[in-house]
């Protein structure tokens, strides 16, 4: 257990100690004064009393905090495509109140005949709902969600997919960008609690497309942020195909039977003013069926490159040339296929260092009966497909996987894996009345031995990994600031979930904000490298991206297992700066801005 007194340590002299190692001091030779002070926020310290339930380790309180939120997914028997595959969800702080709030994506009823998909109901469109969480002088903490959709200005128009955030005018608000059947939405945030709809300004609405996950990122280093969208299929409800099982029985189709869309990649030209960079980058030959995306140096050379999962067609590796041109290396690389030569159906992704060597490795999910993919890096950018080796391949073979994270759930230094499942082809066993599209599943939760191998923890992480639902979009965050991940989870036609975490806080951790200079916004991209007393070090991200059309906590959560002495953090931001900080403290959230380190030289590697 974590001890009351361990978040208060002061910054104190016991951190001069580790200047005496020799490589230390070479570092810092030539820092100037006055670096290496993080800017603490509120201590967050004391322990969180035992709420209901607290013996489980994850505990579903959506309906009580007042996430009520119902999908819509329209299905009528009409078997529309796009009825099989939303939606998402985001975790993004929009009124920088210190908390992450909440956006889910809806969907609606599709109608052939309409041209554009409409909506079910008068209040469908995504929700935004506000954190009001309450922190108590004893600890107590009380989470709480309002509704602020109306008040947002967010009116979200067609059959929603997916959701992704950043601040594209790096004014230290963060924007939303929502996906969609027919179209996509920007929508600035105006920081005084509304948003404006841009996307026809800033060029990124993409008429006639269906886009799922999508990814800011700044790939050419310029300090603003970049987009890439994954575009699913070509497909529209007047062309739509009718497609049967081998019983007979109506269902979606598989994707084979329609035309992949090209996915777009839009770049920033400052202030939030987009170009369509598609073809200019290189990106306009190659693509797939999109439908994950996540973004990481996969090679280490101080670029950030984008993977982007395709279903049952090959993988695209862009690797970031640095001049504004990307070359997928997919296949050379080892991940545009499984490592039995499989394009399986990829769906979620997500790249986190699970083995611990400073390396971005990949996971991907799939179809009942492929199992999920794990592809190890070498550190150069090849990588090697560990599935069996790993145990995850057998483990997640009875699931239909999309929304994924490397997560540390439990703190101890080494990322999980949870898996968010549903089916696409339906369960006629579980056919009824009252169930008429039976593509329901359990989730799944995978805890990381530390030796290369998972085990399947999911009967002992809480009731509501008990429950079956049609799981489609997660995302990932501390929705109640007390260190240790939450999970906000979209199941289409029924309920969103939030798990709240009760068993990370047993552990130590670290948590860290990271900010740019003038923009303020958090550095997606910039890597963390966290070492503890014991020379250990853990590398880490800061990502919205990932999972399944959904956008995560931007802040990097790290794992100390049972280490309370403050680490030593050494960041390599998105411009290629490096900086260190020589302790910080553990057990509550800092901020860490660009510039206010001890700048060092060295490579992005251990
Ligand atoms: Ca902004
Ligand atoms: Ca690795
Ligand atoms: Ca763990
Ligand atoms: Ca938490």
């Amino acid at each position: 257990m974590r001890h009351p007194s361990d978040g208060r340590e002061p910054l104190g002299s016991s951190s001069r100690t580790l200047f005496a190692a020799p490589w230390l001091l070479a570092l810092f030779a030539g820092c100037g004064a006055g670096g290496g002070q993080p800017a603490q926020q509120a201590a967050t310290a004391h322990p969180t009393p035992a709420p209901e339930g607290a013996s489980e380790w994850f505990v579903d309180r959506a309906e009580a905090t007042g996430l009520s939120f119902v999908h819509v997914n329209g299905m009528t028997g009409r078997f529309y495509q796009p009825e099989i595959s939303g939606s998402g969800v985001a975790l993004l702080d929009y009124d920088n109140g210190g908390d992450l709030d909440v956006f889910l994506v809806q969907g609606g009823t599709l109608e052939a005949g309409h041209g554009q998909p409409r909506a079910a109901r008068a209040d469908a469109g995504g929700r935004l709902y506000r954190n009001d969480l309450e922190v108590r002088p004893d600890g107590t903490r009380i989470l709480r969600f309002t509704d602020v959709t109306k008040t947002s200005g967010i009116v979200a128009r067609g059959y929603g997919q997916g959701v992704a955030t950043g601040d594209i005018d790096n004014d230290g608000w963060i924007d939303l960008y929502l996906t969609g059947f027919g179209r996509n939405q920007m929508f600035r945030n105006n920081g005084d609690g509304t948003f404006s709809d841009v996307s026809v300004r800033t060029g990124t609405d993409s008429p006639k497309t269906w886009g799922v996950s999508a990814a800011f990122v700044d790939v050419d280093r310029d300090g603003w942020l970049d987009l890439f969208v994954g575009n699913y299929l070509t497909y529209t409800l007047e062309t739509h195909t009718r497609c049967f099982m081998e019983s007979g029985q109506e269902d979606y189709c598989a994707p084979g039977r329609y035309t992949p869309q090209r996915s777009r990649f839009y770049r920033n030209r400052g202030h939030g003013q987009f170009v369509d960079a598609t073809a200019a980058a290189g990106m306009d030959r190659e693509f797939g069926p999109a439908l994950g995306v996540s973004t990481a140096d996969f090679n280490g050379d101080g670029w950030i490159d984008i993977f982007v999962a395709n279903d049952q067609k090959e993988n695209q590796l862009w690797m970031n040339r640095g001049n504004g041109t990307f070359e997928n290396r997919a296949l050379g690389a080892g991940v545009a296929l499984d490592g039995a030569g499989v394009a399986k159906a990829d769906m979620g992704v997500d790249a986190g260092d699970f083995d611990n060597d400073g390396d971005e490795d990949l996971i991907t999910t799939v179809l009942t009966r492929e199992g999920s993919t794990l592809y190890v890096n070498d550190g150069t950018g090849r990588f090697e497909d560990a599935s069996l080796a790993s145990g995850i391949g057998i483990a997640s073979r009875p699931h239909t996987g999309w929304g994924v994270a490397w997560m540390d759930f439990d703190n101890d230094g080494w990322l999980d894996l949870l898996t968010v499942n549903g089916l696409v082809k339906q369960d006629l066993d579980a056919r009824s009345a009252a169930n008429p599209f039976p593509y329901q599943q359990r989730n799944q939760l995978l805890r990381n031995m530390g030796t290369g191998r998972f085990e399947d923890v999911t009967e002992r992480a809480g009731k509501v990994f008990t429950l079956k639902a049609v799981g489609r979009g997660a995302a990932f965050g501390d929705i109640d600031n007390d260190g240790d991940t939450d999970v906000v989870i979209v199941n289409s036609g029924g309920p969103a979930r939030l798990l709240v975490n009760g068993i990370g806080g047993r552990n130590h951790w670290l948590g860290l904000r990271l900010v740019g200079t003038e923009a303020g916004r958090d550095m997606l991209g910039a890597r963390v490298a966290v070492t503890r007393a014991d020379g250990r070090t853990v590398w880490r991200r800061a990502r919205a991206d990932g999972s399944y059309a959904s956008a995560n906590d931007p802040r990097v959560l790290v794992g100390l297992g049972t280490s309370a002495d403050a680490p030593r953090v050494r960041v390599i931001w998105p411009s290629g700066r490096i900086e260190e900080w020589a302790n910080v403290a553990v057990d509550r959230y800092t901020t860490l801005e660009e510039g206010s380190g001890r700048r060092t030289e060295g490579s992005g590697r251990r």
